[in-house]
């Protein structure tokens, strides 16, 4: 399986999973032990994430915490596109060469981001917030993440109700990939998501990892993305604000991913959970 752009391509075929670093330009980033306005340190932060085995890195400007406030496009495009900048056109990237996401929802800051060198936008809408984003992403031919949420950011959490999660989340996954195809990306530049923790009971989210196999069938290489979340923590009956005491269990659910069919973990703490998925590739690999 391949997943490929314009600039970037990623060959799954050597049975290796990605580790996409997650680097927070928001103020109020929490759970990453700070936060990166300043693009001097959000680059170091990156270097230091690719040092420890992350391939890709994942920008973000916009917190999708559950029931916050969402953010200016000034503000948004203020945030990412100096640190992008820096990560595409720096020493950085011609020494190690991240693939560099974008995790965004408006197609103005994808459309500079990806002007300024980024190789993937990473939609937590899937192109449902904004009419242009898909386009935006077709013209640019970048790679693209679909990722499932129920409801949006603000209200996703309140009531999350499905009949049967599984069914829900391909059909919607599927629809958007068949939207993203119509709007001139190809399969072979989309990753898909079940979106855990977007609009989804810690039930529903057991489900979705339980059934990954559902989302594999899409041919398509699946990210998760559970580092940290409030799923680990109502598990472990922690209350969520050490993420240390987060750790082990995170590393824990992207090795159970991993071992069930998905190709990239969106993490954290990518050392640790680098050195895990070194072990479980190789359990994985063919014979
Ligand atoms: C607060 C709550 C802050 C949740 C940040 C988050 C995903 C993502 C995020 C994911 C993809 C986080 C999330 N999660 N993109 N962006 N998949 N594709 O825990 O699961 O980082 S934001």
């Amino acid at each position: 399986m391949i997943w490929r752009g314009r600039n970037f391509s990623v060959d799954f075929s050597d049975g290796r999973s990605r580790v996409m670093g997650i680097l927070n330009v928001t103020p109020d980033s929490f759970s990453d032990g700070g936060s990166f306005t300043n693009p001097k340190a959000a680059v170091a932060r990156a270097l230091a994430m690719v040092e420890a085995g992350a391939e890709i890195i994942d920008v973000g400007g916009e917190s999708s915490r559950p029931g916050s406030a969402s953010v200016s496009l000034d503000e948004e495009l203020r945030r990412v596109i100096p640190v992008v900048e820096h990560l595409t056109r720096g020493a950085l990237s011609i020494a190690l060469r991240p693939l560099i996401s974008v995790d965004t929802t408006k197609s103005e800051v994808a459309r500079r981001a990806l002007e300024a060198g980024a190789h993937i936008i990473n939609d937590i809408s899937a192109g449902c917030f904004d009419p242009a984003m898909l386009a935006t992403v077709a013209r640019a031919g970048a790679g693209l993440v679909l990722m499932h949420m129920q409801g949006t950011p603000q209200t996703m959490q309140l009531d999350p109700r499905y009949d049967d999660v599984a069914n829900e989340v391909t059909g919607f996954l599927r629809e958007r990939l068949a939207a993203a195809e119509a709007a001139g990306i190809a399969a072979e530049q989309i990753a898909v998501d079940p979106g855990i923790g977007f609009g989804k009971t810690v039930e529903h989210n057991l489900t979705l990892l339980r059934r990954l196999s559902a989302v594999c069938a899409f041919g398509r290489p699946v990210l998760i993305g559970v580092s940290r979340k409030s799923l680990i923590a109502k598990l472990l009956g922690a209350d969520g604000k050490n993420p240390d005491a987060l750790r082990q269990g995170s590393i824990t659910a992207a090795v159970w991913a991993v071992a069930h069919g998905a190709r990239i973990v969106r993490v954290h703490d990518v050392a640790e959970t680098a050195q895990a998925l070194r072990v479980i590739d190789e359990f994985r690999r063919k014979p």
